[in-house]
């Protein structure tokens, strides 16, 4: 009997210790395919290539997928700096490389899950803030896509006859793609605004939230924009990614990319900003899906592109196409796609110093301006290159701060201020379009 029990014990002891290892594989496997992607230990560094040799080293190094760099400010040009963050493990390989090339950099974030930390510590802190109305609803803290739709729909709710959501279609996994209609009559000529088309870049989104308070805050209070939409519609899309921010709140918050799959990839998404009919294809987009610039299988593959599309061509009276951006501080106009100036380059060029002038008026925020290819680097299948070639003339894209001390992971507590200055910037591009119509 003793001996059997024994028996028992030991195989059984040998069960339980086969079943823990499977039970610890099946969390792992669990965690790995529906848990946040964490980022101990990783560093964003700013490189700066003193020389096109070492600028060509920097793009070697861009192309080799094993180091699982991400780029933040892709290597293009020796007066721009290189933001790339780049996983511990990777680390001692990197520093070594740029050491032995005698390639000068800074460490711009010592630890981003430090500051992912204090993100979603800081956005805890607020949720206690329960919003009713869009009045004591928290502009100065980052939310969820549920938040920001449910802020969506009490906005609409407490501004009837001036306010309207337009689902213009849906996300890749479904989710509705929402505009926000300002309107104070019928058939006017209308202005775009979005935000969040790469959804990593949060400080964009949260503005686009404040833009739409500001709006009907000031609308009968404020002359210049009362006067504007009394003769324009303003149209905004602050969740223009919803599938690639849900990503980035559940999953990984440094998701850029749409969520749809690449047939014979496993990696996933296409780059919105280089989905657009307008170039496609050519120098300045990738055509790898694993690269944070996949141009994607063709033109307007994304649902969310084509809804856009869709939505400019049908409402067939779009004035101006503002897509906006975070980082580096930059307002930038067509062309991405050639180096070939556009027709109306001389008077974007003016408006877009008006318009940061306005912009550094409230806390002497600096930013550089030009064209798109001139002022960042060749982009093709970019947004504001195909609403420019669809007739819209004032078609810009902002990237707002910072200029890369916190990059994509900008503290909340900047969210207003941001919101603020840009607002200045809009007000002048959306009042020169108003008052030069074409
Ligand atoms: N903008 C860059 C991008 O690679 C530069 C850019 C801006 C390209 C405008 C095309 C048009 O898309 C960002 N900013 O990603 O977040
Ligand atoms: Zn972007």
């Amino acid at each position: 009997m003793v001996q059997e029990y024994k028996r028992t014990l030991v195989l059984g002891g040998r069960t339980s210790a086969r079943k823990m290892r499977g039970l610890w594989v099946l969390l792992a496997l669990f965690v790995a395919v529906f848990g946040k992607e964490t980022f101990e230990g990783h560093q964003v560094l700013r490189i700066t290539a003193l020389n096109e040799a070492q600028l060509d080293l920097l793009k070697e190094l861009h192309d080799k997928e094993q180091l699982g760099l991400d780029f933040w400010m892709e290597p293009s040009d020796v007066s721009l700096p290189i933001d790339v963050r780049v996983p511990f493990h990777s680390l001692q390989d990197i520093r070594a490389f740029l050491m032995y090339h005698e390639i000068y950099y800074d460490i711009m974030i010592q630890d981003l899950q430090d500051v992912l930390d204090e993100e979603q510590r800081e956005m805890l802190r607020a949720k206690s803030l329960q919003s009713r109305s869009t009045d004591d609803f928290n502009y100065a803290s980052y939310h969820t896509l549920n938040e920001i739709n449910s802020f969506i729909d009490q906005l609409v709710q407490e501004n009837p006859g001036f306010v309207s959501k337009i689902v213009i279609g849906q996300s890749y996994e479904g989710r509705p793609l929402n505009i926000l209609k300002f309107s104070t009559g019928a058939n006017r000529p209308g202005l775009w605004i979005d935000t969040g088309i790469h959804s990593r870049e949060w400080v964009t989104q949260a503005s686009g939230i404040w833009f739409s308070k500001k709006i009907v805050t000031d609308y009968g209070r404020d002359a210049e924009l009362t006067d504007i939409l009394n003769k324009y519609d303003i149209f905004l899309e602050i969740v223009t990614n919803p599938d690639g921010f849900q990503f980035t709140h559940t999953s990984n918050r440094m998701w850029r990319k749409t969520r749809k799959p690449n047939p014979g990839s496993s990696c996933v998404g296409v780059d919105p900003n280089r989905n657009w009919d307008a170039g496609f294809g050519g120098p300045g987009a990738s055509s790898t899906p694993c690269s944070e610039t996949y141009r994607g299988p063709r033109a307007h593959s994304e649902p969310e592109v084509k809804a856009i599309v869709d939505f400019v061509k049908s409402h067939g009276n779009i004035k101006a196409f503002v897509s906006i951006h975070s980082y580096s501080q930059m307002l930038l106009y067509p062309y991405g796609y050639t180096k070939t100036p556009c027709k109306d380059q001389a008077e974007l060029h003016e408006l877009a110093r008006k318009a940061i002038t306005e912009l550094s008026s409230l806390y002497n925020t600096q930013y550089r301006y030009g064209s798109i290819i001139t002022t960042i680097y060749q982009a093709s299948g970019g947004t504001v290159d195909w609403t420019y070639d669809q007739g819209i003339k004032y078609s810009y894209t902002f990237e707002l701060r910072d200029t890369g001390r916190y990059g994509f992971v900008l503290p909340a507590n900047q969210i207003i201020p941001t919101a603020q200055e840009t607002w200045l910037a809009l007000m002048t591009i959306m009042k020169h379009a108003k008052n030069n119509p074409y």
